[in-house]
């Protein structure tokens, strides 16, 4: 059986899980944290998630495991046949990263701290994101799904990244973000009300407090040092 390690509260962990739940995959979850000394035994960057296979391979980098799950379990599939539609989906995943994911992830550690984003940081953000809303308004379709009319890879990555840029670049720049890509927020909403999108997020809901005293301890520790 697959093991899932991580948290709840990350949003890396969850696009996972709702892979493994869409296909309908055994798995058990193992509670573990960033920074400790276990989870660099299993994951080379100290990042979750990782899984570990039923075979005990242990595999880090969210995108990775995807397509590593997709490999070994393409029942229900998450990818095109086509190998240009494929390209396409793992195209608007990457865009997604680079462009929604990591410059709204800059802002986390302002919004954890209650400091305001200092303004050189906010325009280097804002740059980042406007790139990411003219690439994906030109690549997603949203008719019903991100890449047209396969629910695929693509939908379940763009949902989970787009909790990061709902919940922090829109509180710290005042910017409704996912508003300015056509069809995203109505397709995102659609998304949110699936059972196995309910499931992971009263999951994420019932980590947040513990993760959040993990947080503060850490800076607490860190103004300490
Ligand atoms: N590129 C990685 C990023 C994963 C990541 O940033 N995970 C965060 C949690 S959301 C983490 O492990 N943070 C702990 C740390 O940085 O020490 C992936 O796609 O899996």
């Amino acid at each position: 059986m697959i093991t899932l390690h991580g948290f709840a509260a990350s949003n890396y962990y969850n696009l996972v899980k709702h892979v493994l739940l869409y296909k309908e995959l055994p798995f058990e979850e193992n509670l573990i944290y960033g920074g400790s000394d276990e989870l660099l035994t299993i994951s080379p960057a100290g990042k979750v998630p990782v899984i570990t296979t039923a075979e005990g391979l242990n595999i880090s980098e969210s995108s990775v495991i995807c397509d590593f799950i997709e490999e070994t379990y393409p029942a229900t599939p998450l990818y095109p046949e086509n190998a240009g539609e494929r390209a396409v989906v793992r195209q608007i995943m990457k865009i997604a990263e680079l462009y929604f994911e990591l410059p709204s992830r800059r802002l986390i550690p302002y919004a954890f701290s209650g400091t305001t984003v200092p303004e050189s940081v906010a325009a280097e953000v804002r740059q980042v994101l406007n790139r990411g809303i003219t690439a994906l308004s030109r690549l997603c379709q949203f008719s019903p799904w991100v890449a047209g009319e396969q629910f695929t890879m693509a939908d379940i990555y763009v949902y989970y990244v787009n909790t990061i840029v709902s919940s922090f670049a829109s509180s710290q720049l005042d910017w409704d973000v996912l508003a300015e890509v056509p069809g995203m927020k109505e397709w995102n909403n659609s998304m949110s009300q699936s059972a196995i999108s309910q499931t992971v997020e009263a999951d994420r809901l019932a980590n947040m407090p513990e993760f959040i005293q993990k947080v503060k301890a850490q800076i607490q520790a860190a103004n300490a040092g």
